[in-house]
């Protein structure tokens, strides 16, 4: 008989009744029969009244071999989730002995094996698939660890203290666990500490892959500088291992002194890892090195509290790229992300707290809003304390709770002690979902600027009202003649509205100027939808003049999706003048030669079809995705033919001759460079980028032409592009992706269908499926074709990755969340691939949660 599954609840936790001082593990290992002893001293947790004194551990997919306390066997009942037996009122040693089966493994998650490897990952609960134990975060224990195998290369967290045998004296949860072993080579290299403490860096590849892996090592030695210099943290162990594996579930896992990383962020040269992906494998390096003090050190005490590392992760991680290449560029890209990850679940079915307070499954609880809102939330608790206490503010909590597993609740003190602030109003953060919109207007009366803002924020599922949120708004104002008479001010929207005066005479030292443009929400200072009319020549104003980067980027991308949508709602007639009048903005803004490349790039990059598919929906038109592809591409070449000598002079400005080098600069000049040749490329017109393609020296550009040749209906460019890479797995995932994501609609269907047959698409490795079906997700008009073959195509492989591997088919069902947007034909079909999947036999919990969450009203 099986059972709905209970969801599990905030409210509901209390302590484990026990303390554990010490584990000891030994795992024999057999791809089909490892075997795995664990020796664990437990005490009696003396804070008993508010715990819970139930003795119970948790163990899923394990055969149990012996079990025995204090020396004593027995024979515990068990159960599908783990065993609960007698213990002694005082300390006692469990011991243990399963028996598990690492090949059979395919949803990656617990011991599997990967090209021969073994490898572990184990948050948030793959523990119990190793051992029986008390799988959550707030029980701590230092672990040693011994391997017997014949393989080379034995690995786990800590420090080795003999072949095969680790120690690791800090004490971690369970889910920061890791062991690998297998037949791999290591790049290596040196750091030493800011006092002194002398640390090995490894880097674990297969064989061939050894000289892929020095920019990640250099990307691993600033971060750990930089975690010094920034906030004060060093590293802690003697070594510090990494180990590259093919099949991984997401990007990279932290566990102690052993992160292990799939092996797209890891491996990297300039012919076949683009621009991007050097961008990539630096942060996601330093995330994970990052999560040393902000999740291990410190970590979660429920896993309902995992914003407070992630959250806080990213915003590290988020300050480094930000530091060692371009602010401006840097936020402007995390906007863009945010935006269409978290703003979409925000907006849908899937809405849910930066602190949920339920789940069934949390591994579908990894999201844009844990990790990209919670990241936004600790950048606007620094915009409202300022840089200083908030350092002060965080080495208060690295030194008050250093050990510990935490709560928000226990962050926020730390910082309303250090600044002295009541933060509850702006823990609401925390506790609402939803993108609160800001509404903003503005009135002249004499020398005086009356503006007036309200928020509201908007009813998620189980959340019908809501209470204001505590919004920092970033502001300036400019003259018409572009003087800024305003430098940024901070505004504190906490309640339903705010009206601000300014005297403009008094700002503008005499005479108050005849016109004048407000600038609002500088840097993006807080996640919120900013509601606001303008004219078009007011926000040309700012994309000329203003000082801050990241409103003149948006006031381009305003522009932009103003003409854009204005077409897609009511057609072309009438939209010439409005249209012209943006490309020449474009034009004027293009002239000046003082610019950062990768700025203008962002510039010049067009709205997303998912972007202009959610403000068509604000303007209150259905959607029709055919109609917003062609739309687009039409006016990217309007762009195209408008701007063409100064594109062309961005595209001779890289000296193709020149030696790759992966800097931001370099990139930058990359990426405009390819901005403008998409640009100017149609069908009509192939030739540049067909010998751009010919003549491409690195992955960035070779990849840059191939996706516009085949968004142009060359196929050719993609057999050749196939034959030159095809032993390289990870550059033949970009190949899947961009034969499906960037073919015509009418073509990527029929392709997306062949490539499912091709030889080399191996389903089961996440980044190989994450490519092809994911590749035709990313192609609107082609998943949202109105024949609903591309619903079909994506929950028939959902549906057979769920039997093998429920957190990759859970995570990627969310392209099915949109489903309100279209019209009754579509939502039909929508909702009809979302029951066939949950009418699946044998459906996991992980897709079950997912999809009922989706069907619900
Ligand atoms: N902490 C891991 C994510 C684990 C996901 C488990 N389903 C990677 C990271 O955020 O750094
Ligand atoms: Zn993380």
């Amino acid at each position: 008989m099986t059972h709905a599954p209970q969801p599990v609840r905030l409210a509901d936790y209390t302590p484990f009744g026990y303390l554990i001082d010490s584990v000891a593990l030994s795992f024999t290992l057999h791809p089909t029969a490892t075997r795995v002893k664990s020796k664990i001293a437990f005490r009696p947790n003396p804070d008993q009244d508010a715990t819970d004194p139930r003795f119970f551990l948790h163990g899923e997919q394990l055969t149990l071999i012996s079990a025995a306390i204090d020396g004593v066997p027995f024979a515990p009942v068990v159960t599908d989730a783990g065993l609960s037996c007698p213990v002694p009122d005082a300390p006692f040693v469990w011991e243990a002995e399963v028996e598990i089966n690492p090949q059979a493994n395919t949803a990656l998650e617990g011991l599997y094996m990967s090209n021969g490897m073994y490898c572990t990952q184990c948050e948030a609960e793959g523990f119990r698939k190793i051992t029986y134990y008390p799988d959550r975060p707030d029980v701590m224990a230092p672990f040693t660890v011994q391997i017997d195998s014949d393989l080379p290369v034995l690995l786990s967290n800590g420090n080795e203290t003999a072949p095969g045998q680790w120690t690791d004296p800090w004490p971690k949860p369970a889910y920061l666990f890791a062991l690998v072993a297998g037949d791999l080579v290591a790049h290596s290299d040196h750091f030493t500490t800011a006092s002194g403490a002398p640390v090995d860096l490894n880097i674990w590849v297969r064989p061939g892959d050894v000289d892929k892996c020095a920019y990640a090592m250099d990307a691993l030695k600033r971060s750990m500088r930089w975690d010094e210099t920034e906030y004060g943290r060093e590293y802690d162990l003697s070594v510090f291992n990494i180990v590259a594996v093919d099949d991984f579930n997401m990007g990279a896992m932290e566990n102690k002194g052993l992160n292990i990383f799939n092996s797209s962020y890891i491996l990297a040269s300039p012919e076949t890892a683009t621009d991007k992906d050097y961008l990539w494998i630096e942060s996601v390096v330093a995330h994970e090195y990052f999560h040393n003090w902000t999740g291990n050190r410190i970590t979660c005490r429920d896993w309902f509290q995992l914003c407070l590392k992630e959250g806080l992760t990213v915003f590290r991680d988020q300050q480094f790229t930000s530091d060692v290449r371009s602010a401006p560029v840097k936020r402007i890209e995390d906007v863009i992300k945010l935006r269409a990850r978290q703003f979409r679940e925000d907006a849908g079915p899937l809405a849910h707290n930066v602190r949920p307070e339920q789940f069934i499954e949390i591994s579908n609880f990894y999201t844009a809003t844990i990790y990209e809102k919670g990241a936004e939330v600790i950048g606007m608790l620094r915009t409202y304390l300022g840089a200083d206490l908030y350092r002060a503010g965080c080495e208060l909590y690295f030194n008050r709770h250093d050990g510990q597993a935490c709560t928000i609740e226990d962050w926020l003190a730390c910082f309303e002690e250090i600044a002295a602030v009541d933060l509850s109003q702006f823990k609401r953060w925390y506790s609402q979902a939803g993108t609160p919109k800001v509404s903003a207007s503005w009135r002249r009366d004499g020398d005086s600027l009356h503006l007036s803002f309200s928020q509201q924020v908007p009813p998620t599922p189980g959340q019908p009202m809501k209470e204001p949120a505590k919004i920092p708004v970033s502001l300036g104002l400019l003259a018409g003649d572009g003087t800024e008479i305003l430098s940024s001010t901070l505004i504190d929207l906490d309640g339903p509205s705010l009206d601000l005066t300014f005297d403009l005479a008094a700002l503008s030292g005499g005479t108050a100027p005849d016109h004048v443009v407000p600038s609002i929400l500088r840097g993006f200072s807080a996640p919120v939808v900013l509601d606001m009319e303008m004219t078009a020549a007011d926000r040309a104003l700012l994309l000329a003049h203003d000082t801050d980067p990241f409103n003149r980027w948006e006031a381009a991308r305003s522009l932009l999706k103003e003409v854009l949508v204005a077409e897609i709602c009511h057609g072309e007639a009438g939209q010439k003048d409005a249209r012209a009048m943006v490309w020449n903005a474009l034009q004027d803004f293009c002239n000046d030669t003082t610019l950062d490349p990768a700025f203008i790039a962002l510039v010049l990059s067009f709205p997303s079809e998912d972007d202009l598919t959610q403000a068509t929906v604000d303007a209150g038109v259905v959607p029709d995705p055919t109609l917003i592809a062609q739309v687009r591409d039409a006016r990217m070449r309007d762009v195209g033919a408008w701007l063409k000598p100064t594109l062309e002079g961005f595209i001779d400005a890289v000296d193709p001759d020149a030696p790759f080098s992966p800097d931001a600069a370099s990139a930058g000049k990359r990426a405009l460079r390819n901005t403008a040749l998409s640009l100017l490329s149609s069908p009509s017109d192939l030739a540049r980028a067909q010998d751009a393609f010919a003549s491409a020296t690195n992955m960035t550009d070779q990849l840059a032409a191939l996706a516009i040749l085949i968004r142009c209906g060359d196929r050719d460019a993609a057999a050749a592009f196939e034959a030159q890479w095809q032993h390289e797995r990870l550059v033949l995932d970009k190949w899947f992706m961009i034969s499906v994501a960037s073919a015509p609609s009418a073509e990527a269907l029929d392709t997306a269908g062949a490539l499912s047959h091709h030889a080399l698409f191996d389903w089961k490795n996440p980044n190989r499926f994450r490519a092809l079906i994911g590749g035709l997700v990313a192609n609107p008009a082609a998943f949202h074709d109105p024949s609903g073959r591309g619903y079909d195509f994506v929950a028939k492989w959902l549906i057979r990755m769920d039997g093998a591997n429920p957190q990759t088919a859970a995570r990627m069902s969310s392209a099915f969340d949109t489903w309100r947007r279209y019209d009754a034909d579509r939502q039909a079909l929508m909702q009809n691939a979302l029951s066939r999947m949950a009418a699946s036999p044998g459906l996991s919990r992980d897709l079950a949660e997912m999809v009922s969450r989706m069907q619900a009203a």
